[in-house]
């Protein structure tokens, strides 16, 4: 059993995710419209009208959350909470612990959300999904443009000032969360879901020359994009947390651990401290999802016990900058 798919609103319950060569190919997302402060999208910027479908476990939903809590948009947008095991129907609700059932639509699995907006719909089903209540439909699915709507468009809906797209460096952090995408945030993906030993290497070495890069330039500044914290350190930030538990083992990209960057380690232990971050991370719902709902990769679905980490000691980044 693998990952499924929708063809033609019909739940598979398998799919190939992989091309010829061994290289994991992951598809774009199809729900691509905006929220906007004027409303001319078709989408007005409203609080109470707007619901984030999240999995704890993946790293692209956690961007969205974080950004959530950064912005002080949690009472205006309502979230609910996949079960971290995405087993032969995909991601489904449950009541387990961390999890929020689907108070919205009342769906048992997640592939019911796109089949009530598309009964045709064929395709990935994937957290996060952005959804408009009053429309009954998905604004969007892509976590990238989802954290730009939260952080650019609520307005004063937004009970914080915190700005992480700043005029000034919106070139910069375009060019850096693409920098990042291919060689890290889908690197680690694409180490451990390729099925060839070249596709693998090829993986794993653009991912440990990137970290390389990034530890070097995180020994000169604080942030990515300068010592302000920016879009592309939540970007960055939901890969690093999910290193060393599972991308080391479980997707073999075990060059090294986060702990053996001391810039690295010391920015990621930075972004979770941040107010608000911290309640995002469930390192419960990220082992378990990628150890037990992979059984291609990890067979017998035991969960690793380790590693011991803390994320809680001080990281000594002020000495580039008081912060944001
Ligand atoms: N490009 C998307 C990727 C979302 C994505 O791949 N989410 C994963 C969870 S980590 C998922 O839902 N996968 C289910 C599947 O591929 O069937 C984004 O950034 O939002």
């Amino acid at each position: 059993m693998g990952l499924g798919v929708l063809a033609d609103g019909k739940w598979v319950s398998e799919r190939q995710q992989e091309d010829e060569k061994g290289q994991f190919v992951r598809p774009s997302t199809t729900f691509r419209n905006w929220i906007t402060v004027d409303g001319s999208s078709g989408f007005p910027a409203e609080a109470n009208r707007y619901h984030l479908y999240v999995s704890l476990a993946c790293p692209w939903a956690h961007r969205t959350l974080i950004m959530r809590q950064l912005k002080g948009l949690t009472d205006a947008i309502s979230v609910s909470v996949v079960d971290p095991v995405m087993g032969e129907h995909g991601w489904e609700f449950s009541e387990g612990p961390g999890c929020i059932p689907d108070s919205v639509n009342h769906a048992h699995y997640l592939w019911q959300l796109y089949v009530k907006v598309d009964r045709h719909y064929s395709g990935r089903v994937t957290v996060p999904i952005l959804w408009d209540k009053q429309t009954q439909t998905i604004v969007n699915n892509e976590s990238r443009e989802i954290i730009r709507m939260l952080d650019t468009e609520f307005g004063d809906i937004a009970q914080s000032d915190r700005d992480l797209y700043p005029v000034p460096l919106q070139d910069t952090i375009e060019q850096t969360i693409d920098a990042i995408y291919q060689p890290i945030n889908n690197g680690v993906y694409r180490a451990g879901f390729a099925t060839k030993q070249a596709a693998y290497e090829e993986a794993v070495t653009e991912l440990f020359d990137a970290l390389d890069h990034w530890e070097q330039v995180l020994g000169q500044q604080r942030y990515l994009c300068g010592n302000q914290l920016t879009e592309a350190d939540i970007c960055l930030f939901t890969t690093l947390l999910r290193f060393d538990p599972v991308y080391y083992v479980h997707f073999k990209c075990n060059l090294r651990r986060i702990v053996d960057y001391p810039n690295l380690w010391g920015y990621l232990r930075d972004i979770y401290q941040l107010p608000g971050v911290k309640a995002t991370c469930n390192l419960e719902h990220i082992k378990r999802h990628y150890y037990i709902s992979h059984p291609k990769v990890n067979p017998s679905r035991l969960v690793p016990k380790g590693p011991i980490l803390d994320f809680e000691t001080s990281h000594g980044r002020e000495r580039f900058s008081s912060g944001i």
